[in-house]
């Protein structure tokens, strides 16, 4: 459209946000504060992964740097780029990163009142073919005044604030809800700036794809296996649905939010709670995808009400359209 090529009032996640936020008169601005971080961090591991491919080409990686230090591989680097851009929002008390073994409490000066639980690079695999990878992140709040311990976020994940991802992949792409729909924004690389290009995402009710790490199959339980088994040989007259997997999270699950259908790391006879990370995998997408319309199920119960006893805790997870993922329900609830 002409008028999109010329679009001169472009709505960035900053004025998006502080938007969102004007219609809460109690708040600060502190989440605003706090989001600009999280997105300077995505910013940077953006162009980190686009040049990932160059750097490689050229010898850098693995080779050692003037200082005499090793190169960081590119998930530890984010890990540290969004460490210190949440620490320095001085919007943050606890934070929970897949690559930290123990959860980071920031000290009294810096302090603020949000907890971040982050998978600061998810997909890792898939960094050395130029796949898409990303980021994944999830809010919650302390209450206030009192002394942040690890319960804070070991909450459920209907208790989240807000939760969102970003897809490093052929364009930089936001997605982020604040528990009212979910938003899209893309990076604009001119303008180093996240422009508002899917507003208000709503998942398709029933979708034609299924995404799933098939080479599990022989471990799957009843309920998964004839699933899937419907997925390819329907028995309602349907037509078989396609299979897409990428083996990146935040890809398979972006794909499955915008063209409909169901993504599932369910649990195996080798892994009992599935692969997935509850906090910081499980919970962001859950969040995103009960937000666009879709459900989200851990073969027992809403992924959301989930209580984790440990920060790196797993789960089994199907999420995506809403009858998709009522039928998966449905296979799971008769076998009780
Ligand atoms: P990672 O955190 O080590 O990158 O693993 C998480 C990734 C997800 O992005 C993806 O959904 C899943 O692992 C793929 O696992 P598999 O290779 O077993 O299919
Ligand atoms: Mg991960």
């Amino acid at each position: 459209h002409s008028a999109d090529a010329h679009r001169t009032d472009l709505m960035t996640i900053t004025r998006f946000v502080l938007n969102e936020q004007s219609k809460h008169p109690e708040s600060r601005g502190d989440f605003s504060i706090l989001l600009s971080h999280i997105v300077l961090g995505c910013k940077f591991v953006c162009t980190a992964v686009n040049k990932a491919g160059l750097a490689k080409l050229l010898g850098l990686a693995g080779e050692t740097n003037v200082q005499g230090e090793d190169q960081k591989k590119l998930d530890v680097l984010s890990n540290e780029v969004f460490i210190k851009a949440l620490v320095s929002s001085g919007r943050t008390c606890i934070l929970v990163s897949e690559e930290d073994e123990e959860a980071t409490f920031v000290e009294p000066a810096k302090r603020g009142k949000y907890c971040v639980v982050f998978d600061p690079l998810d997909g890792s695999s898939n960094i050395d073919c130029g796949v898409s990878i990303g980021t994944i992140f999830g809010i919650y709040m302390i209450k206030d005044g009192h002394e942040p311990t690890l319960d804070d976020v070991l909450q459920p994940g209907k208790n989240m604030l807000a939760a969102g991802y970003c897809m490093y992949g052929s364009s930089c792409t936001l997605v982020l809800s604040t528990g009212s729909g979910v938003n899209g924004f893309t990076l604009d690389p001119s303008l180093g700036e996240f422009i508002l290009t899917h507003p208000d995402i709503k998942i398709p009710k029933k979708g034609k794809i299924y995404s799933v790490n098939e080479g599990n199959a022989k471990n799957w339980d009843g309920p998964t296996s004839e699933y899937v088994q419907k997925c390819k040989y329907p028995t309602d007259g349907s037509s078989p649905k396609s299979l897409r997997y990428i083996g990146s999270m935040v890809a398979d699950v972006h794909r499955t939010l915008l063209y409909g259908g169901i993504f599932l790391y369910p649990a195996d006879k080798k892994s009992p709670n599935g692969k997935l990370r509850v906090l910081y995998e499980v919970f962001p997408m859950s969040f995103l995808m009960e937000q666009a319309g879709g459900q989200s199920f851990t073969g027992k119960q809403r992924a959301l009400d989930l209580v984790p006893k440990k920060i790196h805790e797993r789960a089994p997870i199907f999420l995506g359209s809403y009858d998709d993922v009522e039928e998966i329900k449905k296979l799971y609830a008769a076998e009780e």
